[in-house]
């Protein structure tokens, strides 16, 4: 019986660890790693043309030289060749969650397009990715709420990619600016003209009011007082 309930048990937690680790899946109470390729190669490629061994940190410590950022990686940007294989060792310095994602990779290869890591707190992660052959821009973020938003944001080129995203943290300004300059118009400059002498109407006419109101106070009272 003894025997019977600890083969049971075995089975159980094999079955356990086999269904939360396959087709490059991880997921425990630490984190999670989604989309890990070590050995798929994408069609358009018909080798691994380079492998680079990378540590990306995350922590609000990498936001300090970012005037308004508050989270970040430790690198705003990584190029690699075309077909080449990064195999990442994602650290997270924070005590709370982070992610890294990247986007816009091959549906065939990786669910969603995307690839996955996540920490919950403190912690490091080991995981692989390859890219295909195209010359391409991709994004590497933090999708929780206001992460990105908060500086949490790099990009990945392969092959020199084709352009800068928007707002990555030391490279590139965002689209919409959080600072919006004056446009020096002839109609802006019209527009504060005009209220600039409407205000100075405004202000003659009360005084004038006050003046004529006073004026008037003064008539009344001579007016009411007593003859001697
Ligand atoms: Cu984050």
């Amino acid at each position: 019986m003894k025997n019977c309930l600890t083969g049971i048990i075995f089975i159980y937690c094999v079955n356990f660890a086999f269904a939360m680790n396959h087709s490059g899946m991880l997921m425990n109470e630490k984190g999670m790693i989604m989309n890990s390729n070590t050995d798929k190669i994408p069609k358009d490629c018909t080798t691994i043309s380079e492998t680079i061994d990378v540590t990306i940190r995350a922590g609000h410590q990498y936001a300090l030289k970012f005037p308004g950022k508050m989270y970040a990686f430790d690198t705003q940007e990584i190029n690699v060749k075309p077909c080449a294989k990064l195999n990442i060792t994602f650290i997270n310095d924070d005590q709370i969650r982070h992610q890294l994602m990247i986007h816009g990779l091959p549906g065939y290869l990786y669910s969603e397009g995307m690839f996955h890591l996540e920490l919950n707190g403190a912690g490091q992660l080991e995981a692989s990715v390859i890219f295909p052959s195209q010359k391409k821009t991709y994004l590497m973020h933090c999708e929780l709420p206001q992460h990105m938003e908060k500086g949490m944001k790099s990009q990945i080129k392969v092959d020199g990619g084709d352009g800068d995203l928007p707002s990555i943290p030391g490279i590139s300004f965002p689209i919409k600016a959080d600072y919006y300059k004056i446009d020096w118009s002839q109609l802006t400059i019209a527009i504060i003209a005009l209220s600039i002498l409407l205000g100075i109407a405004i202000v003659l006419i009360v005084v004038n009011y006050a003046a004529k109101i006073s004026a008037m106070g003064d008539k009344i009272l001579s007016n009411i007082k007593p003859k001697s």
